[in-house]
């Protein structure tokens, strides 16, 4: 069986490139994840999803250990046949989504428990059961079970909460075992307290994982402290493990990111802002919906080579918003896709060419131009 393994190719400043290699393709990196939570990025293909240039999607325990049950798609041969992408398939815990989504959690030292947003039914996660599900899934990365309090929080809280994670990341290990071909990342945890990070990347590295998550941020701080954290975060994981940034964010977001050597990363946001409306160009955010589309002949982007900026005016992708359309979803959320995915493409070169700043200088003077 193909090995998993990090190689990394070329490094500018703390900007990293490489490529992390799965039995079910290469990942290249730094790498965007788009969001498929309930075996499905909403609104694309699979194909289509790989022709903007995605090496890895993302899925959830939570969502899918509900609707429809991991023994149910274990029986139907797996995550990857179920939902027709066969190439890797990063699976978060399930600990972060029951938190934000599920109704009356109690957490304990054993796990958390929680009533189903779905039905109302009621269910029981732990470390042992994540790492269980995600198996029958077939997940290729598999993440750690943690819990992460939102911010602002009580030092005391991130601390608590931290410990809680660590001792839940040692079970994850346990349980996972040796799996050949997959991979287990820990997550950091700490909020912004620098000595809780170390605390916390002290206690993953000791374990041992194949990769390693910066958690708990995106929570709330806004980008200041998320880029301060960051300016120290990511330097207390090991080197030669991939970085990965849960949840972020923004295309700004992500070159900060990147800029602070982070390696993979994932957001709802490409897919989730294109079926309200909103593009994301390297001329900045557009909305639309707004009226001023309304008579305009010309593409969304003229410089980008999607689908929605190939075919279609943005007259066009208005009025089709405006009238509840399904292929507006589909168009935008085609468009943006190609967007961050070209965006990641583009740090890649400049990193390998050791051309970052100049990227990142034309990066942020493209958004300020604003003519959309
Ligand atoms: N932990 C897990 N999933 C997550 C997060 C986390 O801290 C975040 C925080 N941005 C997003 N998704 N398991
Ligand atoms: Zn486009």
């Amino acid at each position: 069986m193909t090995e998993t393994g990090f190689e990394l190719k070329a490094q500018d400043g703390k900007a990293r490139t490489g490529l992390l290699r799965t039995p079910r393709g290469d990942i290249r990196t730094p790498a965007f994840m788009p969001v498929g939570t309930a075996a499905t990025v909403k609104g694309m293909l699979p194909e289509s999803v790989r022709e903007t240039g995605a090496d890895i999607l993302l899925g959830n325990t939570y969502h899918l250990m509900l609707r429809p049950g991991a023994e149910r798609i274990a029986r139907l041969g797996g995550l990857h046949q179920f939902m027709n992408w066969q190439r890797p398939i990063l699976t978060d815990s399930g600990g972060f989504q029951v938190m934000s989504l599920a109704d009356l959690r109690k957490l304990t030292e054993e796990g958390v428990t929680f009533r189903s947003h779905v039905d109302g039914s009621k269910h029981h996660l732990t470390p042992e059961h994540s790492m269980e599900i995600q198996r029958l899934l077939g997940s290729d990365i598999v993440m750690a079970f943690d819990e992460c309090p939102a911010l602002p929080a009580d030092r005391a809280r991130i601390e608590e909460s931290m410990r809680l994670s660590m001792r839940w990341a040692l079970r994850s290990r346990e349980a996972f075992g040796d799996r050949p071909g997959h991979m287990l990342f820990g997550i950091q945890q700490g909020g912004l307290e620098r000595d809780l990070r170390e605390e916390s990347a002290r206690a993953l590295r000791d374990i041992g994982f194949e990769g390693y998550a910066v958690g708990g941020l995106a929570v709330g701080e806004g980008q200041e402290a998320m880029f301060s954290c960051l300016d120290y975060a990511p330097d207390m994981l090991p080197e030669d493990k991939p970085r990965y940034l849960m949840g972020v964010g923004k295309p700004d977001d992500i070159v900060g990111a990147v800029k602070r050597g982070i390696d993979l990363m994932d957001c709802v946001l490409p897919s989730r802002s294109g079926r309200t409306g909103q593009a994301w160009t390297r001329r900045g955010q557009v909305n639309i919906k707004n009226a001023r589309h309304a008579d305009d002949p010309r593409p969304l982007d003229e410089d980008c080579g999607c689908p929605a900026c190939r075919s279609y005016s943005r007259a066009y992708l208005h009025h089709v918003f405006r009238s509840g359309e399904m292929i507006s979803g589909m168009l935008l959320t085609w468009h943006n896709l190609h967007y961050y995915q070209e965006l990641m493409a583009g740090l890649r070169t400049a990193i390998f060419e050791g051309t970052f700043e100049s990227f990142e200088a034309a990066f942020h003077e493209a958004r300020a131009e604003r003519d959309i």
